[in-house]
């Protein structure tokens, strides 16, 4: 919003200057000890996948190494990847969760 001399105002939409957000992928890697039914369980509950998408997701990690979970601002995939990391510590599992910036 503007205010000229004349006590005028001028107001723009923001969205046409405002840039879209960057973006990051939550990836989750692959392990030897992880149980599949806790990935698979992690995968509904902070990703809201449906059962049948948990499922080949996790056994797209098992088999290819990692995989992406999604794609958020970096807050949100801030804090996904906290709560994969908890959920994990408290059941001594070592799977691993991480971030990076969109390409
Ligand atoms: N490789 C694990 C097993 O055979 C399963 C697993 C899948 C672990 C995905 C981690 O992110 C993972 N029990």
């Amino acid at each position: 919003i503007e205010i000229d001399k004349q006590g005028a105002t001028t107001v723009e939409r923001q969205s046409a200057r405002l840039a879209p957000p960057p973006m990051y992928q939550v990836i989750l890697l692959n392990d030897d000890y992880t149980p599949m039914e806790f990935v698979v369980n992690v995968l509904e509950r902070v990703f809201a996948k449906t059962p049948e998408q948990a499922e080949q997701l996790m056994l797209k990690v098992h088999y290819e190494g990692r995989a992406v979970c999604g794609v958020y601002p970096r807050d949100i995939a801030a804090t996904k990847v906290e709560i994969v990391r908890q959920l994990a510590q408290s059941r001594q599992h070592p799977l691993q969760c991480v971030m990076e910036p969109v390409p």
